[in-house]
């Protein structure tokens, strides 16, 4: 019997991707970096889950010696710091809308009793912000259970932020599923035992996928009973 529905945040409930690659050039260009990641390159910088690790991987791609610097950890945070405020700052200014049928599968989920939870590789504070500027701030309260950036030490596709969520739920992962939309993110739920429902996002939606129980161009027709049907099998 399904349970609970768990979310990822970044690309699932919401095209974010594009103002995180815009709020990470602004960063490089506030600190007078002459870094500029293009769309092809985010796309493939995306392969790597977590804003830090995302410039490290940049890092060891087009500026290996840099990584040699004394000071390279301290640069990252800082940089990732305020790539955190520039996004923030586009999510409250309503740059960031949720993707099709998200709003009402949560209506119905809360509706029937199936429990909402977040699993994400990103910063609680993004989630806040986004929370807020889609569904208003009482949906905050909606989630009883949330897996952040902070919570692990592993992101995605390391499954242990889905681990971190079912303790949280107290649920066994087959009393879930998880609605991602990258093939990282699919792993690391499929990893902790949770089945997935993947809807493709703009910037995933050349990937591929093996073992989710579907794929869905958008959730726009998606109903609960038709999650609910998938885990049950037929
Ligand atoms: C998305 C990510 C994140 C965001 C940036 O993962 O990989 O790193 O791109 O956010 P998910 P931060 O879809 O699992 O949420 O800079 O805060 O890491
Ligand atoms: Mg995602």
């Amino acid at each position: 019997m399904l349970r609970a529905l768990i979310f990822d945040v970044d690309g699932t409930l919401a095209e974010t991707e594009e103002a995180h690659r815009q709020a990470f050039n602004r960063s490089f260009a506030d600190h007078g970096l002459p870094w500029e990641w293009d769309r092809a390159l985010y796309r493939l910088l995306l392969k790597v889950t977590g804003g830090r690790e995302r410039i490290r991987h940049f890092l060891s791609l087009h500026h290996p010696g840099r990584l040699d610097d004394g000071g390279i950890e301290a640069l990252i945070g800082t940089l990732h710091t305020v790539k955190t405020g520039h996004y923030t700052r586009m999510v409250k200014d309503g740059g960031v809308a949720l993707r099709p049928g998200i709003r009402r599968l949560m209506d119905e989920a809360r509706a029937a009793g199936v429990r909402l939870a977040i699993a994400t590789t990103t910063s609680r504070v993004n989630i806040e912000e986004l929370l807020k500027a889609t569904l208003g701030e009482a949906s905050l309260s909606w989630f009883d259970a949330w897996g952040c950036g902070e919570d692990v030490t592993h992101k995605k596709p390391h499954p242990e932020v889905y681990e971190v969520v079912l303790h949280r739920l107290g649920l066994p992962g087959s009393a879930c599923l998880a609605l991602e939309d990258s093939a990282n993110g699919m792993r690391a739920a499929r990893g902790a035992g949770v089945p997935v429902a993947v809807t493709p996002s703009s910037y995933t939606d050349d990937e591929t996928f093996a073992g989710p129980l579907a794929v869905f161009h958008d959730l726009s027709a998606v109903g609960l009973a038709d999650l609910r049907r998938l885990v049950r099998g037929g």
